[in-house]
């Protein structure tokens, strides 16, 4: 899984990726327009410590999360430097985005409009989202347009009547990502990653000293964007966390009255965002987890761990990871007779450990 860390320049994008993926890319600068960061994190899990208790692996293999940082872009940026450039290409891949909006005040650190105003720095990324969009749009359209005028083409047509409703939308101020599309219709603009399509999470960067009032100042974003995830945290305080000894950085939240780790709060609301789950497996003593679309099957499941698995799919073994903890084994599990064997329909849950039986 992949996210675009976005946002106007000077409000906490590479730091808060410094926080998050522990790496020292420089930050205060807005110098490489067309340069981008990439970097890994580890996805903390609770559970997994849990389950290594039961099974004493010798290797433990989280998932990860790739976070991306672009350069800062202002007003009218994303425009015009049009689809070519590196830096939005890139962002086409990510499966969601990241913005960070800046909240806290600091007369050293520049802001493009010159003054601190969440409000219309939102929207500003969202307009240039949109115009992103909106320029491919038109090309494709233009083009489209052209071809169905000598031929007649079905995918071609239901394509053309997509983006039109998609730039009908757009214009209007609406993103793709809350038009209802169906399964083909969304088929047909696969290709696009359209950035208005992408789950949004918004992150609102504010000063260490007002961490007391977070939730307010959420509230009082999330009365406007409602079905967008908002997340407060205090990127640059993060960033310093981030370099400390994990023992030192508890204290020093626990001094701050901070409960969990901001990270650890935008890795939750990435999943959320995405609608993921989490299952393990432990195969020839690796325990590991899992990234998997809600939703999906114990075939899926056996698919996103091996090709093989999902082919020669016999049936998967299945139990919640806590029940499993509390057995004490898999084979007083299956004793007890908690552990369930299933078909290949069957609905993975979050936390599922799967023991997938296939043959090849
Ligand atoms: N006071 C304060 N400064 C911050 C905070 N987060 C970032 N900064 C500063 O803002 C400047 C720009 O940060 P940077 O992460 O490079 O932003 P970017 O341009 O969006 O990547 C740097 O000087 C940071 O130290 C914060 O939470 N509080
Ligand atoms: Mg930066």
């Amino acid at each position: 899984m992949k996210i675009g860390i976005v946002g106007l320049p000077y409000v906490g994008k590479t730091s808060l990726f410094n926080a998050l993926t522990q790496s020292d890319a420089e930050t205060g600068t807005y110098a490489a327009k067309k340069g981008w960061n990439i970097g890994s994190v580890k996805v903390p899990d609770e559970r997994l410590a849990a389950l290594a208790e039961v099974f004493k692996p010798k290797r433990i293999t989280p998932t990860s999360i790739d976070y991306v940082d672009i350069a800062g872009v202002s007003k009218g940026d994303i425009a015009l430097e049009g689809l070519e450039t590196g830096v939005i290409a890139e962002l086409r891949e990510v499966d969601a985005l990241a913005h960070i909006v800046r909240v806290f005040e600091d007369d050293t650190v520049p802001h493009v409009d010159g003054n601190i105003n969440p409000e219309r720095d939102i929207e500003t990324i969202d307009i240039e989202l949109a115009f992103a969009d909106l320029g491919i749009i038109d090309n494709r359209l233009d083009r489209l347009v052209r071809e169905l005028r000598t031929q007649n083409i079905p995918t071609l047509v239901h394509e053309r009547t997509v983006l039109e409703r998609c730039k009908e939308a757009l214009e209007g101020g609406t993103p793709i990502r809350e038009l209802s599309l169906s399964p083909e219709d969304e088929q047909s603009i696969r290709g696009y990653g359209f950035l208005t399509q992408k789950p949004l999470l918004l992150i609102l960067n504010i000063s260490e000293d007002k961490l007391d009032s977070a939730e307010e100042i959420r509230a009082r974003f999330a009365a406007s964007k409602r079905q967008i995830e908002i997340i407060t945290l205090s990127a640059r305080l993060e960033m310093e966390l981030a370099r400390l000894e994990a023992e030192e950085a508890e204290l020093f939240r626990a001094e701050m009255g901070l409960s969990e780790s901001a990270l650890a709060r935008v890795i939750d609301a990435s999943y959320r965002t995405l609608g993921l789950i989490t299952f393990f497996t432990v195969v020839s003593d690796e325990l590991r987890a899992w990234t998997l679309k809600s939703e999906m099957t114990a075939l899926d499941a056996a698919g996103t761990i091996h090709t093989d698995m999902a082919r020669g799919f016999i049936r998967a073994e299945t139990i919640p990871w806590a029940n499993l903890v509390d057995c004490g084994s898999l084979t007083e599990a299956r004793d007890n007779g908690q552990l369930r064997l299933e078909g290949k329909d069957y609905r993975v849950s979050d936390g599922d450990v799967l023991t997938i039986r296939f043959s090849v």
